[in-house]
């Protein structure tokens, strides 16, 4: 049978390593990445060798600052793996779910793992599952990694796991400058437009736009950034945390954790 390579990618103290530990017990393999001293750690799945499983730095953007971070981003860029598994604090989705809209954006095929949820009811947060997988178009699936709980269906979960079905959708005007930038660039690839856009000098030089196209985002850029009054760059995080903002109300609820004392 043919390998199927996972990545697990997530915020820092996810729960990245304890799900690669219990996913591949003792079948791993531990090195470093190509020209760094970042720790690369890999295994195949306990339960069925074809799977190989990639433990990545944690990070909490695709906008690389740090050698972790470069590392991530370049293997998520690669062809490397055939699907993400994004491993999230399930107490803190906010924040967490910032890396999730750009890793939908990719393309490939990511599986959202909510982690921690051991600690849910007694932080008395309840996540609609349902509507979390419906709105990002990704499949949910709840995990423990403390008390080993959800990762038979993870596996099997992700093992088909299809291409994202949606995109997310951001504030109209920004949509409309994305089209225009589509256009202008004949990029369809939501994550090359949005780099684009953000001005990442990787992605620049991985498209290599014609010097009329780059004319051509130079104005749709300026004309959007004097719509928002804003820089290129924090008009995609604003939009992101826009984003997130709503999803969030539409998909978690925090009570007030009122204990009854039954005596
Ligand atoms: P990484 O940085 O993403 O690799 O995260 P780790 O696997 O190192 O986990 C970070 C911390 O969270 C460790 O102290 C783990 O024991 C803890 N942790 C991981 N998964 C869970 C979980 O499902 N529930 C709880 N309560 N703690 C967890
Ligand atoms: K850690
Ligand atoms: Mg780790």
């Amino acid at each position: 049978a043919e390998n199927i390579r996972l990545a697990l990618v997530g915020n820092p103290n996810s729960g990245k390593t304890s799900s690669l530990n219990l996913l591949t017990g003792s079948n791993q393999y531990v090195g470093n990445w190509p020209g760094v001293t970042v720790e690369r750690k890999s295994g195949r799945y306990v339960k069925n060798k074809t799977i190989i499983i990639q433990d990545l730095p944690g990070i909490y953007s695709l906008s690389p600052f740090t050698p972790e971070e470069n590392v991530t981003r370049d293997y998520l860029l690669s062809d490397d793996y055939d699907a993400v598994i994004n491993i999230i604090d399930a107490t803190n989705i906010e924040r967490n779910l910032y890396l999730t809209t750009q890793l939908i954006e990719i393309g490939k095929p990511v599986i959202l793992a909510l982690n921690m949820t051991d600690l849910l009811a007694r932080n008395n947060i309840f996540i609609d599952m349902e509507k979390l997988a419906y709105s990002l178009g990704v499949p949910v699936v709840s995990i423990s990694a403390l008390k080993n709980k959800g990762f038979d269906e993870l596996i099997v979960t992700a093992k088909k796991a299809a291409p994202p079905e949606v995109h997310l959708h951001f504030d109209e005007r920004f949509e409309a400058s994305l089209s225009e930038l589509s256009v202008a660039t004949q990029l369809d690839n939501r994550f090359d437009l949005i780099k684009v856009f953000e001005n990442d000098a990787k992605i620049l030089k991985k498209v290599s736009l014609s010097q009329s196209q780059v004319d051509d985002v130079s104005e749709i850029v300026k004309i959007t950034e004097d719509i928002f009054l804003d820089d290129r760059q924090s008009i995609v995080v604003n939009e992101r945390y826009q984003y997130l903002t709503k999803l969030v109300e539409l998909v978690e609820r925090k009570t007030q954790g009122i204990r009854l004392n039954i005596s």
